[in-house]
């Protein structure tokens, strides 16, 4: 199956939504009018796109077709770019890569090794979509290192273990309750030893609020960076899409402490709330690299504006 089938296919509970509920409300022929267009209001905003996306689509769509005969496949156009345009967020822009290279979304090293470091609240999906990110790293042709940083729980050091046996790289573990930023030194000295292009640090979840924690999070920041030049070249925050306004809320003070280069959006397939990468897009100032769209590794997918949005309203299955 190719990328954006895949996309489609973990975008169907927000489809369904959309595009069922899109064509229930109107009908070819009818005459637009504000009722339909507040129940359309309605569904937009149970997809958890937020109120300024839903209200600019409305808009657009009442200065395009109001008052006038319905064409349903107009309108589902009339939806898609209003919601292109609101994708494009208010800060930094939405890089626009090259989709056919699922690597593309990462600045890693033009040379030597590049560390990745996965950080976010418990339970989002950051050990999964280090599994996921590994797996496109090795297919790309890298060597890595993974790092078991959340050495709070044993499970988390096997689930990460787990992973590195099944795809075949090494992984670099610390005792129980150990330092993680000991660890992380521990993976990155490894890394250099055995010439490995990427390192790949996981953290345990934590909450923004917790102060040792976070404190936690900047020293293993530090380790990395003194330890390998321009580390960590990509720091990426996991956010669960399932979560809603509340996961936004808690990413926005996560990146005031510690810095984040991108997002990483786990359990889009989940959850009809898959509206909710516009309000992330346009409250947080940092490109959505990756959603994930899957349990399985080859469930990640490179996030594109364009593409989640034809994904979304795609004729069929
Ligand atoms: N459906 C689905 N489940 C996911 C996805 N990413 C992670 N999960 C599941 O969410 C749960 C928590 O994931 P985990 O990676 O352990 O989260 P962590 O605590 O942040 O490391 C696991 O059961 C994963 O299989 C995803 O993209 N889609
Ligand atoms: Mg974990």
């Amino acid at each position: 199956m190719g990328l954006f089938d895949r996309l489609k296919q973990g975008l169907q509970k927000t489809k369904d939504l959309l595009r069922s509920d899109i064509r229930d409300l109107f009908r070819d022929g009818q005459i637009l009018d504000d009722e339909q267009l507040r129940q359309l209001e309605g569904k937009l905003l149970k997809t958890d796109m937020g109120v300024v996306a839903s209200t600019a689509v409305i808009d657009q769509l009442r200065e395009e077709h109001g008052g006038r005969t319905v064409d349903v496949e107009a309108i589902f156009e009339t939806v898609k770019d209003a919601l292109k345009e609101q994708l494009a967020g208010a800060g930094e822009e939405q890089p626009d890569w090259d989709n056919d290279d699922p690597i593309a979304p990462l600045s890693l090293a033009d040379e030597g090794l590049s560390v990745i470091l996965v950080a976010g609240v418990n339970g989002v999906g950051k050990t999964t979509s280090i599994a996921k990110l590994a797996h496109l790293l090795i297919a790309s042709g890298r060597r890595l290192v993974l790092v078991a940083g959340d050495t709070f729980r044993a499970a988390a050091v096997e689930q990460l273990t787990m992973w590195s046996e099944r795809l075949g790289c090494e992984i670099v573990t610390g005792a129980p309750g150990s330092d993680p930023a000991s660890v992380a030194y521990n993976g990155c000295e490894r890394a250099i030893e055995t010439g490995a292009d990427c390192l790949v640090v996981d953290t345990a979840g934590r909450l923004q609020t917790d102060r040792n924690l976070m404190q936690e999070l900047e020293k293993i920041h530090r380790v990395i960076a003194s330890k390998v030049p321009g580390a960590p070249h990509e720091s990426l925050l996991v956010l669960d899409a399932t979560t809603g306004q509340n996961g936004i809320s808690q990413a926005r003070n996560f990146t005031e402490i510690v810095d984040c280069s991108g997002i990483v959006l786990a359990k889009l397939d989940g959850t009809a709330r898959g509206g909710i990468v516009v309000p992330i897009r346009q409250q947080m100032d940092l490109p959505v690299k990756y959603v994930g769209v899957g349990e399985g590794v080859e469930d990640l997918e490179p996030f594109d504006a364009d593409w989640f949005v034809e994904a979304l309203f795609e004729a069929g299955e």
